[in-house]
């Protein structure tokens, strides 16, 4: 499937694409992000006159290390890095790449679920993910027009550098403490593939990771898929999208997605919310979140040491009540006892306690609804559950 190319869309018709809750790419709405021009590294193995390394120094930066799934991390390991070094390091593969690029005119592209032809490429060491330019490169902050509804919100843009290959595991924007986000993907340089996959039509082909946090990150490796193992993953369907320098993706909020940068890439993402996408959590989307809560019913609270079930304790209950050993062993040999806490329950409404829809006219509708289904779904689950021990 082809996703939709929407030139410089207005307000009105970027909502109306939001709410059909697929992914789309914006073209032509970034001629005047003067970054596409500054941000380009200077043709030589210098780094003293590119604007990056001037502008940021040597900053210390979180960067992701050695990415690898083997290693039992789903991210990798962060470290901090000087940004001088880690910027000459990418320099040096950039303009690698850019050569070999120009030497041969072959050219690859990936449509299956895995198809990686790059097998033979040394795995890329560091990958400056994710960070918050409000934070980290508050000096970049006027290279780009940050898209209106993130601007509303006073989100922060997220830079990502990236060498060729590198990963985001299978995961979607949404746990149930965060406030569901929709997504903004931009390409400043080089070339990254999405592969997305539709969670009305994916329902339970992702086993979700057992550990509290990280429902949201898929147990299967689409470098490494083991159907074996997970066979309900053969029957996903997958959309792949090659977005180029220039292209913003939107990534509607549980879409699940993976991302390969395909060139060596620099990137802007945007996190936003917005209130009809967050409805369709009742509606279409709710399959999906039926799945979220049986990953928490089903998490390995065995694995979970007590002073992290402690942790989890006090995040969700009232901050009152202390917990002894005693305790804590029963909430992990019975998650429904901290799936009542209204805490947990009133978690998968947070995104409308964004100021913004103080006064949005479904926000209060739409607690009571989200509340009212999860504690169906709770009442459901411990029906079933009875039924069982009584068989
Ligand atoms: O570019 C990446 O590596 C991941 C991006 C991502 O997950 C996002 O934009 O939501």
């Amino acid at each position: 499937m082809k996703l939709e190319r929407i030139e410089n869309p207005n307000r009105e018709l970027f909502e109306q694409f939001v709410l059909n809750n697929k992914p789309f790419i914006i073209t032509n709405s970034v001629s005047n992000w003067e970054c596409f021009k500054k941000w380009l590294p200077t043709n030589n193995n210098k780094i003293n006159e590119d604007y990056l390394s001037t502008m940021i120094k040597n900053k210390q930066i979180p960067v992701r290390e050695n990415v690898d799934y083997s290693s039992g991390e789903w991210l990798g390991k962060t470290t901090e890095i000087d940004f001088q070094i880690f910027y000459s390091l990418w320099k040096e593969h950039y303009i690698q790449f850019k050569q070999q690029s120009n030497n041969s005119n072959s050219n690859s592209s990936n449509n299956g679920i895995n198809d990686d032809n790059n097998n033979n490429n040394k795995k890329p060491k560091y990958y400056l993910a994710s960070l918050p330019v409000k934070t980290y490169f508050k000096e970049l902050e006027n290279d780009y027009i940050t898209p209106e509804i993130p601007l509303e919100q006073n989100k922060s843009a997220n830079l990502w550098i990236g060498f060729k290959d590198q990963v985001t595991p299978l995961h979607h924007d949404f746990s149930s403490g965060d406030p569901g986000m929709d997504g903004l993907h931009a390409v400043i340089i080089g070339k990254k593939l999405f592969k997305l996959f539709d969670p009305e039509l994916n329902v339970g082909c992702f086993k979700r990771k057992r550990e509290w946090g990280q429902f949201h990150h898929a147990e299967f490796d689409i470098d490494k898929p083991d159907y074996n193992l997970y066979p309900e993953a053969r029957s996903a369907i997958c959309i792949n999208v090659e977005l180029n320098q220039g292209e913003i993706l939107y990534i509607p909020k549980l879409w699940w997605h993976y991302v390969k940068t395909l060139e060596p890439s620099i990137s802007l993402n945007f996190w936003f919310q917005h209130m009809g996408s967050e409805m369709l959590k009742l509606t279409k989307l709710w399959g999906h979140m039926e799945d979220y809560l049986d990953a928490v019913y089903n998490m390995s609270t065995n694995q979970v040491s007590n002073d992290k079930m402690k942790s989890i304790l006090n995040y969700l209950g009232d901050g009152k009540q202390s917990y002894d050993d005693h305790q804590i062993q029963q909430y992990k040999d019975d998650p429904f006892r901290f799936m009542k806490f209204p805490k947990f329950i009133n978690s998968f409404s947070n995104a409308v306690n964004n100021p913004l829809f103080r006064n949005h006219p479904s926000k209060e509708q739409f607690k009571i609804q989200m509340t009212q289904l999860v504690n169906n779904w709770i009442d459901r689950k411990e029906l079933e559950r009875k039924q069982q021990e009584n068989k």
